[in-house]
Formats: structure tokens, C-alpha cells, sequence
């Protein structure tokens, strides 16, 4: 059991690394981004998965420290492989205009300060806030709508692309979408995964990808896993797929021999 002094020492220590799992156009399999994905191998204890540690840290006051981490590191990848270097080393400039989603937990939302700092980590980057998509998990962004509002408002006119992720298995009300700013629906895994196999999963699929058009929404379906389910999203018009049949989170030293032969 990993204790929140060992997260503490862990966040001391930068043991806290991250891999990314790449987003293609549905229709196209082109590259549209990466979602950083936080991983923890601590010395001892071995791999601790963040549905262990992003709680632990939520409840222990360290999720701010966690997540400006976990934006420094991967701003820093981002500016890495936007460079002119790395075009020239894959031949291509396509990852100069790669989006970056970053996941955030409701805690975090009430920290304006989190934002302005994350903003300032942009600029001195040279990274447009428009390439990075915020991650919010329906539930917390449906939450306390109201003061979320305020917030998301202010992100989205700083430039920040705002994504509702696992969707389909909270209860936001139409209104609520409505008003709250977001650019993307990503349809929760648990559907997605059982899309061969549940006429009621491909239901919510297709009332997710249909609400999403109709709300001028991109819609990504995460957690495709073969063929048929590509497929079957292509058909449907849904706009973005992640999932392992695509690639698995990567190592950031794994991520350009992904692009190159997936290219
Ligand atoms: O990487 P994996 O698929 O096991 O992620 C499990 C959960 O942990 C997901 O819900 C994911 O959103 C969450 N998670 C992963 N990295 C981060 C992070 O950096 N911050 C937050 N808040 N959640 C994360
Ligand atoms: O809650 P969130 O959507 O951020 O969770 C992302 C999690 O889903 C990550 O832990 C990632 O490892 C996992 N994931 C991504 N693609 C797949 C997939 O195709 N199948 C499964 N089982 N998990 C996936
Ligand atoms: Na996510
Ligand atoms: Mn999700």
C-alpha cells in the first residue's frame, strides 16, 4: 500500500513520469494528439496505478502539486517534439500542431491560480493554449455548475480547449451542456469496449456522437480496441478514436517510432 508520504517523496523525487496515448481522426487514422497519462513506479512498492494515487493525492491537498507536474513534464515533451528537430528527424511537420490533453481533477478547478501558472508554463514554451485540451470527467464538471462555469468560461477565453471526459455515465442535463463551454465529448471506455457485443452500448455510442454533432461537438470515443469498432465509430461519424488497438500509452522515448510506422 503506497502511503501519501510516499506520493509526497515520489513528488519530491520526480517519480511521478507520464506516458501518452495518441488520438486519430476516425475516418483518416491521422495523428490529432496525445493524452498524458500519469504513471508512478515506485522503487519498492513497484507499479501504483492512478486510480490509487490521483485519489490519495486528491484527498492529501497534492493534487495541484501533481498536476502542475504533470504539465511541466509534458509541456516540455510537447515543445520537444513540436520542434524543427524532430520534423526533420520524421521527415514531417504534422507534430508541430499535435493537441496535448491533459486530465484535471474537479479539486483543481477551484484553484484559479493552477490555470495562470499552467498559462504562464504555455507562453514560455511558445505552445498555444489552443493545443491544449483539459480533460474533466463528466461528474466534476457537472458538479457544481455554477462556479465551474466562472472557471471554464475564463479557460476558454484564455484559449484552452475543454473536453467532458467518460461521458455517458454521469447526468449532465442538456441544459448544462449547453452552457458549459466545452469542445469535446469523449464517450466513456465502458461503452466502447462492449460495442461488439451490446446493442445498448452502441445505443449510447450513437446518442453520444449524434449529440455531440448536434452541439457542433467533437466527439472521441476512447478505449477501441479492434477492428469492427472502428468501424463501426467511422460509420457513425464520430470524429476522434483512442484505444489500444491504436496504441497503448507510450513511454515518451516510444512515441516517435509509434508515429513514424503508424504513419
Ligand atoms: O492511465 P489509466 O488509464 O490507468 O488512468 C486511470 C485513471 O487515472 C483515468 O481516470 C485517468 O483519467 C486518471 N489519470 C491519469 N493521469 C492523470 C493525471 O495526470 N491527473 C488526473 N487528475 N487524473 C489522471
Ligand atoms: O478516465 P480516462 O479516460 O482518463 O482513462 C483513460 C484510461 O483508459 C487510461 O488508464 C488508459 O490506460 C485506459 N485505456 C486507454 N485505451 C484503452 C483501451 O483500449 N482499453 C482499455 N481497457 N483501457 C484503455
Ligand atoms: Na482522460
Ligand atoms: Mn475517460
Amino acid at each position: 500500500e503506497a502511503s501519501v508520504e510516499d506520493l509526497e517523496e515520489a513528488l519530491t523525487l520526480g517519480h511521478i513520469r507520464l506516458a501518452y496515448q495518441p488520438k486519430v481522426r476516425c475516418h483518416t487514422g491521422t495523428i490529432v494528439g496525445f493524452e498524458a497519462l500519469a504513471r508512478w513506479h515506485h522503487p519498492q512498492l513497484g507499479f501504483i496505478p492512478p486510480d490509487i494515487f490521483i485519489p490519495l493525492a486528491e484527498d492529501h491537498g497534492l493534487i495541484d502539486r501533481l498536476t502542475l507536474q504533470v504539465t511541466e513534464q509534458s509541456l516540455d515533451w510537447l515543445a520537444d517534439i513540436s520542434s524543427n528537430d524532430t520534423a526533420r528527424r520524421v521527415g514531417q511537420h504534422v507534430l508541430q500542431d499535435t493537441l496535448l490533453s491533459l486530465n484535471i481533477s474537479a479539486r483543481s478547478l477551484e484553484n484559479g491560480e493552477l490555470f495562470d501558472t499552467i498559462l504562464q508554463h504555455c507562453r514560455d514554451r511558445g505552445i498555444a493554449p489552443q493545443r491544449i485540451v483539459l480533460e474533466l470527467t463528466e461528474t466534476s464538471a457537472m458538479q457544481d455548475a455554477t462556479t465551474s462555469l466562472d472557471t471554464l468560461t475564463r479557460l476558454r477565453l484564455q484559449g484552452f480547449q475543454l473536453s467532458i471526459d467518460d461521458f455517458g455515465t454521469g447526468y449532465s442535463s442538456m441544459v448544462q451542456l449547453v452552457r458549459l463551454p466545452f469542445s469535446e465529448l469523449k464517450v466513456d471506455k465502458r461503452f466502447v469496449m462492449t460495442a461488439n457485443d451490446s446493442e445498448e452500448s452502441r445505443a449510447v455510442i450513437r446518442s453520444v456522437v449524434e449529440l455531440g454533432r448536434s452541439l457542433g461537438l467533437n466527439t472521441t470515443a476512447e478505449g477501441v480496441e479492434d477492428q469492427e469498432t472502428l468501424d463501426y465509430l467511422d460509420e457513425l461519424k464520430c470524429d476522434l478514436a483512442q484505444g489500444y488497438l491504436i496504441s497503448r500509452p507510450l513511454p515518451p522515448e516510444k512515441v516517435l517510432d509509434w508515429f513514424i510506422t503508424h504513419e
